[in-house]
C-alpha cells in the first residue's frame, strides 16, 4: 500500500519529509492539510495525529507525527534508507545530535524570522525582535560550518538526516527579503550544495511568496 502523507506542501516540517521521501525515490501519495487547506481539527485527522499538527505519515494501517520521527522511520523502512541514517551507534547519535539542535535551536529562530518578515504586516514587524532571531539563528549555523569543515556534508562525504533535519530552513533563511545575513563561507557554500540537489529543489527550494502578509 503507498504511503500517504498529510501536511501543506509550504509547511518547511512537511518539506523536510517531501526532501526524504525525494531523496530516497518513494511514490506516495500527498494529502494537503492544514494552514488554508485546514482539517486539522477533524476527528478523522486528530485520530491519526493526536498533535493536530503536521506532517503526518500513514503507512497501512500505521500513523506517524513529528517531522524528525518521521525521518528516521522512512530511513529504517524505505530501501535506500540507511545511507541517510548508518546503523553504527555513534554515527546515528551524532546525526541525532544534529536532528535534536535542528528542532530545538535552529527551527526556534526561524520561526521568529519566519513570522517577522513574513507573516507580519511590515508596519507591524518587531525589527529588535527580528535582528536578535536573525543574529542567533547565525550563531547556530556557524556551529554547522564547524562540523562541515572542508566536507560536503555534516557527517562527511554523504548527506544525511542530519542534513535534512537542519539544512530545510536555509533556503528560506538564505532567500528571505529584509534580514541582514553575515557572510559564513562554509555555511553558504553547503547551501549551494543543497540547491544543487534535484529532491531539494523540487520540494524545499519552492516559491513562498503566496505566504507573505503583504504582497511584496
Ligand atoms: N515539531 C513538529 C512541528 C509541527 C508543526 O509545527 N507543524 C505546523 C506546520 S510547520 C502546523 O501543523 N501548523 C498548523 C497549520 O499548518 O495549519 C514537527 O517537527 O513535525
Amino acid at each position: 500500500m503507498a504511503l500517504e502523507l498529510y501536511g501543506r506542501k509550504d509547511s518547511v516540517n512537511v518539506q523536510k519529509v517531501m526532501w526524504l521521501l525525494a531523496e530516497l525515490g518513494v511514490d506516495y501519495t500527498h494529502i494537503e492539510k492544514g494552514g488554508s487547506f485546514g482539517g486539522l481539527q477533524e476527528e478523522a485527522f486528530l485520530e491519526m495525529a493526536p498533535f493536530g499538527l503536521v506532517p503526518v505519515l500513514k503507512d497501512g494501517d500505521f500513523t506517524l507525527s513529528e517531522s524528525n520521527a518521521i525521518l528516521r522511520y522512512l530511513a529504517q523502512t524505505q530501501p535506500g534508507g540507511e545511507a541517510f541514517y548508518p546503523t553504527d551507534p555513534q554515527t546515528r547519535a551524532k546525526i541525532e545530535m544534529w536532528m535534536e539542535f535542528g528542532s530545538l535551536s535552529i527551527y526556534r529562530e526561524f520561526m521568529q524570522i519566519f513570522s517577522q518578515v513574513v507573516r507580519t504586516l511590515p508596519k507591524d514587524r518587531k525589527m529588535s525582535l527580528l535582528a536578535m532571531a536573525t543574529r542567533r539563528f547565525q550563531v547556530h549555523t556557524r556551529l554547522i560550518g564547524g562540523a562541515l569543515n572542508d566536507n560536503p556534508w555534516i557527517m562527511g562525504e554523504n548527506l544525511t538526516l542530519a542534513d535534512i533535519a537542519t539544512g530545510v530552513y536555509m533556503f528560506r533563511f538564505s532567500t528571505l527579503p529584509v534580514i541582514k545575513r553575515v557572510d559564513q563561507g562554509r555555511v553558504q557554500s553547503w547551501g549551494v550544495r543543497m540547491q544543487g540537489r534535484q529532491a531539494y529543489m523540487d520540494t524545499v527550494g519552492t516559491d513562498y511568496r503566496h505566504m507573505f502578509a503583504a504582497p511584496l
